[in-house]
């Protein structure tokens, strides 16, 4: 098992322009060398809100690796396998909200919903939008 010292790992981030659903965000990252992002510590989600600010993109939605696809209701981070300790969810979500076409909210983004900075959201893993790569060093 790799040991892991969230203060002492540099995490590079890559952000994305081009909008793409979950699992082709995922398969960007991964042909570039990297993972959608992860999220596991205050520190980690406040060094990602800044970097996605300071880009000026904080209006912006961003896909995370976050998934409940395999098991509803259960998010773990697809990147790592590991499940979501640290928790940044906006208020009432995940709320697994179902559409018209009977799609539910299965894929974890980043979205300023309320002012309040950017938090968690379930969405439709089928929507379009930005999304953060990472490279763990
Ligand atoms: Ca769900
Ligand atoms: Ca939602």
């Amino acid at each position: 098992m790799e040991h892991i010292n969230v203060h002492n790992v540099e995490i590079n981030y890559t952000l994305f322009c081009p909008q793409a659903n979950y699992f082709r965000a995922t398969q960007y990252c991964r042909f570039h060398g990297m993972h959608l992002a992860s999220i596991n510590s205050q520190e980690e989600n406040d060094k990602l809100e800044k970097y996605i600010k300071d880009f000026g993109f904080g209006h912006e939605h961003f896909w995370t690796s976050g998934t409940d696809l395999a098991d509803e209701g259960n998010f773990f981070w697809m990147s790592t396998g590991r499940p979501i300790t640290f928790t940044n969810w906006n208020a009432g979500e995940p709320n697994n909200f179902e559409y018209e076409n009977g799609e539910q909210e299965n894929c974890m983004e980043l979205w300023n919903r309320d002012g309040k900075g950017l938090k968690w959201n379930d969405s439709p893993c089928s929507f379009e939008t930005y999304f953060v790569c990472e490279v763990q060093q």
